[in-house]
């Protein structure tokens, strides 16, 4: 390679060897990190943002910037490499010096929220390409909104072989190439290599033609060969389909005696081989220096994009869609649907209504959907089961993007990382539903929903072993712990109509996290008498029936079995004039957010027995010493979901059995 001469314009070669100094400088400096895919893609990289990337740093939320995904999370020192060449205000060099440590913008692994020009968190991989599908659906579905004048950008995502190999990214490509994402533009590294040596270990899978069998254009370059990079990408934003491009490339490129190999993979190259890779490229530099001509030519990227931001800042200004395009980009709840869904609690408590909570959630959708536009539903093919649709909620389709409603097909997992990048591009508020019992197969999404605190509404119908004769193949046991144990995760299950509008209410104003709705099959009663101006699931947990005189027991339970607590309460004291007070508990973690005293209030000082028709794993906190717990503690079973109540012994017999012997009063 010829050196860099310092006097003369960079080059884009000069602009890539900066990403593979700094790289490679960084990660020796934390003695931890992944040199190999920045070099290797640096590239790639250079000329996919010195021709093409739209950005501003210096207003690094604009509407209207390309949106640019790091899918191969460990090779994180390429994006910071880049955002501090571009000159991002919060990425000066001394944060690439603190790469990997304790408070710094530099993680590991890219991490929404910590510096400005991370549009997502990747490092699980696959979740970065399924994620930018969101982005790219989001902002077909913003321009077919507001037009090309205010919203006509671009996702370019850079994925490897893992990316690839996961099984994440057979949903997300299949609904890419499906609802025809032309502006979705994945670059592959397509090195060959991954942790435990060649790909050839462990895959045979041509991914040219799989990417095509799902629909998407596909190209295949030399990913070091400026000219073919830099065509490929420019024939890649004029097909009608999302494209990939094969860009094969070396790892670790740049170091002489390891590029190739996987050992560039995650450790550092070590100071011989990083002096031996400065001569090769022609890095005549200390670490962390770049030359200013070098700085000069990314600067060059950034003023393009504030340029053109600038002009669209004038479009914006003279367009009659303004008022509403701000509104959309701002995600604020109007007041209509409070308004609206308090008019439905009044209405729905008049008349006692009976339903299912997956059918009251229906109802508030209806009420929601009609009084927001900024709310976009879909189902994993379980529509008519989650109850996700509402009237006159068209369905977005491949070109066709004016619509609100996702069949974003049996794909779980993608489905939850494409609420995640409609959650990150901005304009909308995902809700997607699915039972409950596939959460697991939602999972990695999910966790990045709550990690990156991204307003993303989970529907999750069919909540328990009170669906029935499915079987305990779709019966949630442990996944209300396994939801409820994930931080910044809201858990809400609403035990009627009431709540179930409390709950979407309390979803759609959670704006720093995602909400898990845990709704049932089956009718539930009403359990409200009276109309209340405030939303009582708010406070998580309050009580619904005081006992007349001192407590001697308190009965905790959620959704479908706040009934059955109810039916408790009645029985022990008609029966046994023992006094129970029952304690509905949409939500444990907007409980733990209240202060002590509430708190103390609500539990009370009698023994506690807690109902729920789930593991038990969590509820010994609320039970405290010397509670009893009624719930499951096995597989559920296939039978008519009253058989199962009686089966597994969740029925107020029980929990009146259960109050007896802890009160003392058994057998009196
Ligand atoms: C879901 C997930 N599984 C495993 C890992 C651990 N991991 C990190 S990188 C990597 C190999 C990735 O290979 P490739 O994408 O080809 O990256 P390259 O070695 O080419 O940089 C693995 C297994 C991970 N980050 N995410
Ligand atoms: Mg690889």
């Amino acid at each position: 390679m010829t050196k860099h001469d310092p006097k003369t314009a960079a080059s884009e070669k000069d602009m890539a060897n900066a990403l593979r100094a700094l790289a490679m400088d960084a990660v020796q400096k934390a003695n931890s990190g992944h040199p190999g895919m920045p070099m290797g893609m640096a590239d790639v990289a250079a000329v996919l943002f010195n021709r093409f990337v739209t950005i501003d740093p210096a207003n690094p939320h604009w509407a209207d910037r390309d949106r640019f995904v790091l899918s191969a999370g460990h090779g994180s020192m390429l994006l910071y490499g880049i955002n501090h060449l571009l000159g991002y205000a919060d990425m000066p060099i001394e944060e690439l010096k603190r790469f990997r440590q304790l408070g710094s913008r530099t993680a590991g692994h890219p991490e929404y929220g910590h510096a400005d020009g991370i549009e997502t968190t990747t490092g699980p991989l696959g979740q970065g390409i399924a994620t930018a599908v969101g982005m790219a659906l989001a902002e077909r579905m913003m321009a077919a909104r507001f037009g090309a004048g205010l919203v006509d950008h671009y996702t370019y995502v850079i994925a490897g072989d893992g990316c690839l190999q996961e099984g994440i990214s057979h949903e997300a490509i299949d609904l890419a190439g499906h609802l025809k994402l032309s502006r979705l533009i994945v670059l592959w590294d397509d090195n060959h290599i991954s942790i435990d040596g060649p790909t050839s270990l462990s895959t045979s899978m041509d991914q040219k033609m799989r990417f095509r069998a799902a629909g998407w254009d596909v190209q295949a370059i030399d990913g070091h060969d400026i000219d073919a990079i830099g065509a490929a990408i420019e024939k890649a934003k004029k097909t009608k389909k999302p494209s990939l491009i094969a860009c094969r490339t070396l790892i670790g490129k740049g170091a002489p005696n390891l590029q190739g190999s996987e050992k560039t993979h995650g450790a550092p190259l070590g100071a011989e081989e990083i002096a031996a890779t400065r001569a090769n490229i022609g890095w005549n530099h200390e670490p962390f220096f770049v030359p200013q001509n070098i700085y000069d030519a990314w600067h060059k990227v950034a003023g393009r994009g504030a340029a053109a931001r600038a002009e669209w800042e004038r479009r914006l200004a003279s367009s009659p869609k303004r008022t509403r395009f701000e509104a959309a980009v701002s995600g604020e709840v109007p007041a209509s649907v409070a308004r609206g869904l308090a008019a439905f609690r009044k209405e729905h408590v008049g008349k006692a209504t009976k339903v299912a909570t997956r059918k009251a959630s229906e109802m508030a959708l209806g009420v929601i959907n009609g009084a927001t536009t900024l709310t976009v539903g879909g189902s994993a093919d379980l529509t008519h089961s989650n109850l996700t649709v509402t009237k006159g909620l068209e369905r977005v389709a491949p070109g066709r993007y004016k619509g609100r409603y996702i069949h974003y097909g049996i794909r779980e997992h993608g489905m939850a990382a494409a609420m995640n990048g409609i959650a990150l591009h901005g304009g909308f508020i995902p809700y997607g539903g699915t039972f409950m019992v596939f959460s697991d197969y939602a999972r990695g999404a999910m966790r990045l929903s709550a990690l990156m605190g991204k307003r993303v509404v989970y529907v999750m119908t069919h909540d328990s072993i009170g669906l029935g004769e499915d079987g305990p193949t779709h019966q949630p046991i442990e996944h209300l712990a396994m939801l409820r144990a994930t931080p910044n995760m809201t858990v809400l299950r609403p035990a009627d109509i009431i709540e179930t509008a409390e709950a979407w209410e309390i979803a759609l104003n959670n704006n720093d996290g995602p909400t898990v709705l845990v709704l049932s099959r089956q009718n539930l009663p009403m359990l409200r008498d009276r109309h209340e101006k405030d939303n009582r699931s708010a406070r998580g947990a309050y009580v619904l029936r005081e006992t007349n005189g001192a407590r001697d027991v308190t009965i905790l339970a959620t959704g479908s079995e706040v009934e059955i607590a109810k039916a408790a309460s009645d029985r022990l004291l008609a029966n046994h004039g023992v006094k129970a007070a029952v304690v509905s508990m949409p939500s444990w973690e907007l409980f733990m957010a209240q202060d002590e005293a509430y708190r103390a209030k609500v539990l009370g000082k009698a023994p506690r027995i807690a109902i729920e028709a789930a593991a038990r794993m969590g509820w010994d906190r609320w039970l405290g010493e010397n509670g009893a717990f009624i719930g499951m503690n096995s597989f559920g079973a296939s039978a008519p979901a009253s058989d199962l109540y009686k089966h597994f012994g969740i029925t107020a017999e029980a929990a009146a059995d259960a109050a007896l012997r802890l009160t003392g009063k058994a057998g009196k």
